[in-house]
């Protein structure tokens, strides 16, 4: 649910009971004051349902009339508020009741850059009760919604899973397929550059992998991970190995993404995406191939991941997921 969603469930939510009994505990409150000032939480408790004078039904259609007034006031605010933030600029609005004697209080924030999205992450999902993995909808700074797969682990929290594999799948893909990502995230597939880009482009984030061959699993932890834009070829920066699988990535610290149509890699003469099979941040040419050929055990083209299986085994499954720190 959008953040204007929210905002109009918590308006449309407010019920016109509440107000009779609200005010008859508010000795101090007059009509005609300006400076009715309630801290937090300014909606009590309803302990009388039915009832109340005919005054008080008054002041709570008067009250209604404003909230409906603040309704309309709020939402182009709203509006202009995620404008300045597509332009890159850092917009706040916040939305006090309190000078309209409403004991209500919306706030609403759209950050470009060094702000983000109350729901930009699966960590702030599973910080509010989301404990089952599955695809949910979080927000980009740049306010587009993108629909992600969450790993909802009750030991390690809410990961945005970034690369899934469990079968036999296509993964030998161009560079525009890896830039908008494919598959299906149910099951296999790739977030897609862009996304990755997007999100590690704010704030700080650590990657996890996690492998399994056969009835073997393993992971490992990188404290710090992230993505460069296209016009770095999205190079990888990856650094703070932890594990127990070996540090299968620490080689492709710094390196250019390449696919089998985009040869970004230092090997000179051949390409090492059309050698292995797979698109990755070679260098010449790698010590993971998760992108590889699933299945494969021919040299270096499988999903190997050189420091646990060598070049020759590829492994049964692989997942990539990262975090904010
Ligand atoms: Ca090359």
């Amino acid at each position: 649910m959008s953040e204007q969603d929210l905002l109009r469930e918590a308006i449309q939510s407010v019920d016109l009971m509440e107000f009779p009994t609200y005010y008859q505990q508010q000795p101090m409150y007059q009509p005609s004051q300006q400076t009715m000032i309630q801290p937090q939480p300014l909606i009590q408790p309803v302990q009388q349902t039915s009832g109340g004078s005919i005054q008080d039904k008054q002041i709570a259609l008067a009250v209604l009339k404003e909230l409906k007034e603040m309704k309309t006031l709020l939402y182009p605010l709203k509006d202009l508020c995620e404008m300045m933030a597509k332009k890159q600029q850092s917009c706040s609005v916040q939305f006090q009741a309190q000078e309209m004697k409403v004991p209500v209080r919306f706030m609403t924030e759209t950050h470009h850059g060094q702000g983000r999205h109350s729901l930009s992450n699966c960590e702030d999902l599973y910080q509010r009760g989301y404990h089952v993995s599955g695809v949910y909808n979080i927000y980009l700074a740049n306010g587009a919604k993108l629909s992600v797969r969450c790993d909802m682990s009750p030991d390690t929290g809410g990961w945005i899973v970034i690369q899934q594999r469990a079968s036999a799948s296509d993964f030998y893909k161009t560079w525009e397929e890896y830039k908008e990502g494919f598959g299906d995230l149910n099951g296999n597939f790739w977030l897609g550059n862009e996304n990755i880009w997007r999100l590690t482009s704010t704030g700080y984030w650590k990657l996890r992998v996690e492998l399994t061959y056969v009835d073997e699993s393993g992971y490992a932890e990188y404290d710090t991970f992230g993505l460069g834009d296209e016009v770095s070829s999205y190079a990888l920066s990856v650094g703070g190995y932890s594990g127990n699988i070996g540090d299968g990535l620490s080689y492709h610290n710094g390196r250019k993404f390449s696919t089998h149509d985009r040869d970004n890699d230092i090997r000179i003469g051949e390409s090492c995406a059309q050698v292995s099979h797979g698109a990755w941040w070679y260098g010449s040419c790698h010590n993971s191939n998760l992108n590889g050929d699933y299945g494969s055990n021919a040299y270096a083209m499988g999903l190997n991941w050189y420091q646990w299986k060598g070049h020759d085994l590829s492994v049964t499954t692989s997942k990539m997921m990262m975090k904010n720190v």
